[in-house]
């Protein structure tokens, strides 16, 4: 890390050590750098946090990664840390530490359920009661599945939810029949017309309006007030609220999606791809996804998804594949230009098809035709970003909108440093990339 990364003043004020350390908010008004830099700090932590809960929910853990929590949490105390610089080794450590928990929280997804395959998902509603869940924990899913399996209750799942249909220890339940709505944020609308009972299993849940306040639950550090808790997976309260509750019409909907692609997946189809990409027949793979924003501004992702040339691959992840996973984007001979590889924490499949592509062209990846095209918001983003961030990842592609703990000084970092871009508009940023 090169020694004069930061200012060594306060940015706002230009007093020289007591600026850079300064801890102090809100007495002059402004954001000191130090103080950014621990919020960075204390985002990805808490992101770390929410993997490393649903990993533990399955059993398991890792005491380098809570050794690291230890220390980043103690760097962010007043008076510890002064060096902006020693920030962003943080930055990066954390980043290497939510690594090793996205594949510990894979492995154990893995174990339990088995390796995802591509699987359709029809949207709509099934005739019959309801039960839709919402949220990242497949081990909830999992047991809600297993207790209400002879109730005669159909399972839908929500948003992050998604991907637990293209896994087969999940998907031989019948009774999981489908996907309604889209990222977290339309869950207001939709729960409001959804007459059967409703489970939140993480955060991205919202207050719930009195349209549906009583026929919703919460579990694990989910809670919100008047909203009834589940505890120690037993959803007996759950399933008798969704049977004494009016049932859904048989209406299916207009969208089928198509999550489950796994590592193993895409990589038996790798010598395809190679020869593919040899012949050039698939020019450019991007991956775009990410944390959804709720607004218009993140309709520049379909808008980019859609302008791009029929020889590319789309690689899809989190909530942020709402934007685009109903798009048709057909197939290069065989290899779906669509490939939703999962939830959030599933980056890290990103990432070893990623590594194994580095493999198969015997490049690394920064000199592989792979872009990334990311929607971001707070927390598990941020542990995200900082994950890619530590693979020394260059020339990513961030928006619509930065992370508040972002300023002038921090920007020009990760500019300079990761030739990071921010999102302009989807034409020039394709022409930029694929240098057209
Ligand atoms: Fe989205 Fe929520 Fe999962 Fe995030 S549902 S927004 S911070 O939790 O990571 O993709
Ligand atoms: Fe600078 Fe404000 Fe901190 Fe004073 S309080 S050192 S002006 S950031």
């Amino acid at each position: 890390m090169a020694e004069q990364s930061f200012k060594m003043f306060c940015y706002q004020c230009s007093q020289t050590a007591k600026g850079t350390g300064c801890t102090i908010r809100g007495v002059c008004g402004k954001e000191p750098i130090i103080a950014r830099l621990q919020d960075n700090l204390l985002y990805a932590i808490k992101g770390i946090c929410a993997y490393l809960y649903h990993a533990r929910e399955f059993g398991v853990h890792d005491s380098e990664v809570d050794a690291f929590l230890e220390s980043g949490f103690f760097a962010t105390l007043t008076n510890v840390n002064f060096d902006p610089n020693r920030f962003l080794e943080f930055g990066l450590k954390a980043g290497a530490m939510n690594i090793k928990t996205m594949m510990m929280l894979k492995q154990a997804h893995i174990k339990a359920f088995g390796e995802p395959v591509p699987t359709k998902v029809q949207s709509g509603t099934v005739k019959g009661k309801g039960i839709i869940v919402t949220g990242h924990s497949l081990k909830a899913l999992e047991e809600l599945l297993k207790q209400s399996e002879e109730s005669g209750i159909n399972i839908y799942t929500h948003s992050e939810m998604l991907p637990a249909h293209g896994y087969p220890g999940l998907k031989k339940y019948k009774h999981l029949v489908g996907n309604l709505g889209k990222a977290w944020y339309d869950q207001k609308q939709l729960f409001a017309k959804f007459p059967g009972a409703i489970l939140g299993t993480s955060n991205c849940v919202l207050l719930p309006t009195s349209d549906y306040q009583d026929r919703m639950f919460t579990m694990g550090v989910t809670g919100i007030p008047g909203v009834k808790h589940i505890n120690e997976f037993d959803f007996k309260p759950l399933i008798d609220k969704a049977k004494l509750l009016p049932g859904l019409e048989d209406k299916p909907g207009d969208v089928v999606l198509t999550t489950g692609f796994s590592k193993s997946v895409v990589l038996s189809l790798a010598d395809k791809i190679k020869n593919l990409v040899v012949s050039g027949k698939i020019k450019h793979f991007f991956v775009v996804g990410g944390c959804d924003t709720p607004g218009p501004k993140g309709n520049y992702y379909r808008r980019f998804v859609e302008l791009l040339p029929k020889d590319t691959i789309v690689i899809t992840l989190a909530c942020g594949k709402y934007r685009i996973n109903d798009l048709d984007l057909a197939e290069i001979d065989g290899i779906p230009r669509l490939i939703d590889v999962g939830q959030c924490n599933d980056t890290i499949v990103a990432i070893e098809i990623a590594q194994a592509l580095s493999q198969v062209f015997n490049k690394p990846i920064n000199d592989l035709p792979i872009t990334l095209v990311l929607t971001w918001m707070e927390q598990k983003a941020v542990a995200i970003l900082w994950s890619l961030l530590s693979l020394e990842l260059k020339g990513m592609y961030v928006g619509p909108i930065l992370p508040g703990w972002v300023n002038e000084d921090i920007l020009k970092i990760l500019i300079d440093k990761f030739d990071l871009h921010l999102i302009s508009e989807p034409e020039q940023d394709i022409k930029q990339i694929l240098k057209q």
